[in-house]
């Protein structure tokens, strides 16, 4: 059965006090009232929440969702499980810190209803409206081997945890902790900590027969690896994380008013349902204009051999631009705004633009939207050129693939000031099967 059917199935079935309904779509919605049926516990969905070393930025946790998507989508194959899409906040680069953001739900950024036509997935919000008190079963802290290792192999043990950052209540008899900002309503009941070195489909079997408990929820979920990266199921799960529409909308109002950019005239139109959207290499031709990715703030100092200098910058995007034969260019960037001021003075001669989100956008969307937006401009550019190693850049890279750019007008990157070499991005190319 197709997984999305299978879900609307099993979502029928119902059980004890968990409010779980159905609507039209076969969605998941705690707001519907509709019909109970009361069928065997066995055949309850499970739901599996994750979390991320806090550290992370927004384009690796993105990342690491499709490592959990896709462990969501095999255990779909012997038993109904829901995927609890973490709440978005707290993260190091969302700079507007007079905005609260923290709690963004995946709606905000993502299409839900193309997440779900790859794995079933509800908010966590709405994950506490279904369960009778905001107590989760069990939680596994992943974490890698405390004596290493020395030959790669896939394997997972129950270990002594190296560390812990959640603190058990003996008041409550819960573990406590950060919980996406909802530490104060919610608690883990179980606790423990699991040494693995491999891929997330190792995860299967363990919970598939090791635990029953309905809620189970993986913290560290980027120490699991992807199945097969780069393959079918890796791409499935990529083109269902279509940006909200509403973000696109506004990028696309962007490319409309300022770089004469269209999906008609870029042959870059948007099929509604990805599933059915297919393109070769080649296809898309992208708006009249380059799109540069400059990742600095913290890379300077992380990187400094791959990031250059901003006459350096300013001197090969030039060189682009003189290639493509385009006078526009579109810079993406984290820089600060006189860094951002220094670089469009010394490429006077070209059309230069920044979106620069107005206060009601900045303030709906936040940080991570304005990034989106971002990242979509750049992903219809004739010819993207972006910074070494950033997963920001690579998830430009992804859309560009999707929407059917020639890799050659996509895996480019800025060069550092001594580096001869500057070995250029891999090709991720998209497969279809
Ligand atoms: N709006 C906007 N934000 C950016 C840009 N570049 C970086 N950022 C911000 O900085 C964050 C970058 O962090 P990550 O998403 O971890 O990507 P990365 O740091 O480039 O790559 P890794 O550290 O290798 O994972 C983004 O999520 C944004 O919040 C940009 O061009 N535009
Ligand atoms: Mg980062």
């Amino acid at each position: 059965m197709n997984i999305v059917k299978q879900f609307a199935f099993i979502s029928v079935l119902h059980m004890l006090h968990w409010k779980v309904t159905l609507s039209n779509e076969g969605v998941i919605d705690s707001d519907l009232q509709s019909k109970t049926l009361n069928v065997g516990e066995a055949k309850a969905p499970r739901y599996l929440l994750y979390d991320v070393n806090p550290g992370e930025g927004f384009n690796l946790r993105r990342d690491v969702y499709m490592r959990v998507a896709n462990l969501v989508r095999n255990l779909n194959e012997d038993a109904p499980w829901i995927l609890v899409l973490p709440p978005w906040g707290g993260l190091y680069h969302w700079k507007s810190r007079h905005l609260d953001q923290t709690r963004i739900p995946w709606s905000t950024f993502f299409d839900l209803p193309s997440l779900r036509r790859f794995v079933p997935v509800i908010e966590f919000k709405e994950l506490l409206k279904l369960m009778p008190e905001p107590v989760i079963d069990e939680l596994y802290y992943l974490q890698n081997y405390k004596e290493g290792w020395t030959e790669f192999e896939d394997k997972m043990d129950i270990r002594d945890c190296i560390q812990n950052p959640y603190h058990f209540n003996e008041d409550r008899g819960l573990w406590e902790g950060w919980f996406f900002s909802y530490g104060d309503e919610v608690g883990v009941r179980k606790l423990t900590c699991v040494s693995l070195l491999g891929h997330s489909a190792l995860l299967k079997p363990f919970l598939l027969h090791n635990t029953t408990a309905r809620t189970v929820m993986t913290d560290r979920a980027e120490t699991m690896l992807h199945d097969r990266f780069g393959d079918k199921n890796y791409w499935e799960c990529r083109r269902s994380m279509r940006f909200s529409k509403a973000l696109r909308d506004i990028g696309d109002e962007f490319r409309r008013k300022y770089l004469d950019s269209t999906d008609e005239k870029d042959n870059t139109v948007l099929h509604e349902d990805w599933t059915q959207m297919k393109r070769k290499h080649g296809e898309a031709k992208g708006g009249p204009y380059v799109a540069a990715h400059l990742r600095r703030a913290d890379f300077l100092y992380a990187r400094p051999k791959d990031v250059p200098s901003l006459e350096n910058t300013a001197k090969q995007l030039k060189a682009v631009l003189k290639k493509q034969k385009l006078k526009t260019l579109f810079i993406a960037t984290d820089a600060p705004k006189d860094e951002l001021k220094e670089l469009k003075d010394l490429l006077r001669d070209y059309k230069v633009y920044t979106f620069e989100p107005p206060k009601e956008v900045l303030e709906t969307y936040k940080d991570g939207g304005i990034a989106i937006i971002d990242q979509w401009i750049c992903a219809h550019a004739r010819y993207f050129i972006g910074t070494y190693e950033s997963t920001f850049s690579f998830r430009i890279g992804d859309e560009r693939e999707i929407l059917g750019f020639d890799p050659d007008m996509t895996y480019n990157r800025v060069c550092g000031d001594e580096d001869k070499e500057c070995e250029q991005p891999s090709r991720w190319t998209i497969v279809y099967k």
